[in-house]
């Protein structure tokens, strides 16, 4: 006679609760995560759209598609809901908010209702912003730089900044919960250098999260005051400084930037090391060389103020000091590359993005010290070389970090697996057309191609072929992401069950199953092993000359 198990249904955060009630209050961090996921996708969506309207108007020296005001409008809301709607926000407020708890043992962050509220913050900044969007839009430049933000421009200005604003709070609040998590809640045995290094990189963040948030907070309040009551901060009319505005947005925005390729930093560590099946080379100095960006991000905002009347002596510093950053970018690169060499490498689609981010980061950061040059500097600033810089560390670092951490945990998340077989087509795509958009604008910005103009010379010939190069390359990037969103979105039904570690991984969160129940782990863990330590539990190890019987990871 047969016999049949009746199996209860698993109850696990997903289905834990039901309906729209239990998602808009709920204190979960893993639902938190997923209403950022879904938040930050549609910012993402809005950004790109804009994204795509410049490179059309770029594909002909005339302005034919829009007029010059609409254009300055266009370009910076791309940059303003890139930079501070998705960027800024994307790993840690998604991945990290899902992963810090579960990597480190923890049931759930220290503060849940401030997590929510983090989530909510958010949303309103980005309703006002988009508000401001709506009713007119705001042309000056992502960067607000004065006096055109204070006295000139005609547009909406005060309520993007009060959108920006609002939303800095979200990031510092998001900062302070993973730092008081990190301290208090770690499981039994979890001493900071058995931390995974995402947990690392996300200790770092959340440090410029909580000192720099504030700056900008301030400065775009100072702003307000100036455009509203005009105090004189930053009017020399009155007695201000234009320039200080750039001292203050930069002191924020420079350490923003590595807020914004910390925590893809910390997703390519995990997938080099787990992808590699071995344990990380160096990993003190890949822990504390975050820390060590955290530090000295502060120290290089002056880079941006070459060419801004800035004293010699102090830009011969600031330029010596942001060659000083690229070291702790480039210990993790040695790094990992050293992890690589004789490994066991398999080439899943997390692991091709994170390949992908090595060489596109490097590009960015070595371009970065031609910035960082004082002469090179006077020829290159404000020209699309720039524009191809930060996008080399922005797209083709945090976004391409974003993806493949978006694959390796999508099993955890979701509890499916994804088409493996699209994953790295679509990887493939995106890579293709990632370079075949930025990598002209390097030329372009050789050449004297200007940022922010929507018109070039007609006799240009070979500035319209590279931006025809560009808009093409634009077009197929934009494929290569609508592939993941269909793939992923139809594996939510269709795709193969995913077991709780499909990676067969040591990491905590694959210690328990895929969804995780709402509490994570149905007993607190207790970790026995260093981080990335890889034997199956069944399998000898060889140590030296010796052999030795592995315990199962971090359960005893
Ligand atoms: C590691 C991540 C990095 C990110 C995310 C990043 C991001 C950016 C961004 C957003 C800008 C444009 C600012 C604007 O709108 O004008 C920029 C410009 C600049 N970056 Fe980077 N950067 C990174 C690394 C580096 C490194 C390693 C260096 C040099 C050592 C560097 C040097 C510069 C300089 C000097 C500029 C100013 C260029 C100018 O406008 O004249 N960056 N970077
Ligand atoms: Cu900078």
């Amino acid at each position: 006679m047969e016999e049949f198990t009746i199996q209860p249904p698993r109850t696990n955060y997903l289905n834990a609760e039901y309906g729209i009630k239990s998602w808009l209050l709920t204190k979960d961090h893993k639902r938190i995560g997923i209403l950022y996921m879904g938040a930050i996708s549609f910012f993402f969506l809005i950004g790109s759209l804009y994204a795509m309207a410049i490179r059309l108007e770029l594909l002909t020296p005339q302005g034919d598609l829009t007029q010059s005001s609409t254009y300055n409008k266009m370009f910076t809301q791309h940059g303003i809901i890139m930079v501070f709607f998705f960027l800024i926000p994307s790993i840690p407020a998604t991945l990290g908010n899902f992963l810090v708890p579960m990597m480190i043992g923890a049931k759930d962050l220290a503060f849940p209702r401030i997590n929510l509220l983090s989530w909510y913050i958010y949303m309103l900044g980005g309703i006002i912003t988009i508000y401001a969007l709506l009713a007119g839009g705001v042309d000056t430049g992502w960067t607000f730089y004065t006096p055109y933000s204070t006295t000139f421009s005609n547009s909406y200005v005060l309520a993007t900044g009060l959108g920006i604003f609002i939303n800095g709070f979200s990031s510092i609040l998001t900062g302070l919960n993973f730092i008081v998590t990190i301290h208090t809640m770690r499981a039994p045995g979890m001493t900071w250098y058995r931390l995974p290094l995402f947990i690392w990189s996300h200790y770092a963040t959340s440090l410029i999260m909580i000192l720099g948030t504030p700056v900008i907070a301030i400065t775009v309040l100072l702003l307000a005051f100036e455009r509203l009551a005009k105090i004189g901060i930053f009017d020399p009319a009155l007695g201000g400084d234009p320039v200080l505005f750039q001292h203050l947005f930069w002191f924020y925005s420079h350490p923003a930037v590595y807020i914004m390729v910390l925590p893809g930093m910390g997703v390519v560590s995990e997938l080099i090391a787990n992808f590699s099946r071995k344990n990380i080379f160096g990993y003190k100095f890949v822990a504390f060389s975050s820390l060590a960006i955290a530090v000295f991000g502060f120290l290089v905002w002056g880079h941006h103020l070459f060419v801004a009347s800035q004293s010699v002596y102090a830009g011969m510093i600031f330029s010596f000091l942001s060659f000083a950053v690229a070291i702790p970018s480039a210990i993790k690169v040695f790094n990992w590359t050293a992890t690589l060499y004789k490994a066991s490498i398999s080439y899943d689609t997390p692991m091709l993005y994170a390949l992908g981010f090595i060489g596109l980061f490097t590009i960015g950061g070595m371009t970065g010290l031609f910035l960082a040059a004082l002469a090179t500097d006077v020829h290159l600033s404000d020209t699309y070389f720039v524009i191809a810089h930060f996008h080399y560390i922005m797209v083709g670092g945090t976004l391409l970090a974003y993806l493949g951490g978006l694959h390796y945990w999508w099993p955890k998340v979701s509890g499916r697996m994804y088409p493996e077989g699209w994953g790295r087509f679509s990887a493939l795509v995106v890579f293709i057309g990632f370079n075949l958009t930025f990598s002209p604008q390097f030329v372009l910005g050789y050449m004297g191609m200007p940022r922010r103009y929507h018109t070039y010379p007609v006799e240009e010939v070979s500035w319209q072929v590279l931006h025809v190069l560009s808009t093409a390359g634009a077009s197929i990037l934009g494929i290569g992401l609508l592939i993941p969103l269909i793939y992923l979105a139809w594996s939510l039904r269709y795709g193969r069950l995913a077991e709780a570690n499909p990676w067969q991984l040591p990491g905590l969160e694959w210690q328990t199953a895929s969804p995780p129940p709402t509490e994570n782990f149905i007993e607190t863990p207790i970790v026995r092993e260093e981080a990335y330590e890889f034997a199956p539990p069944e399998t000898k190890e060889v140590v030296g000359k010796f052999e030795r019987e592995k315990p199962f990871p971090f359960y005893g």
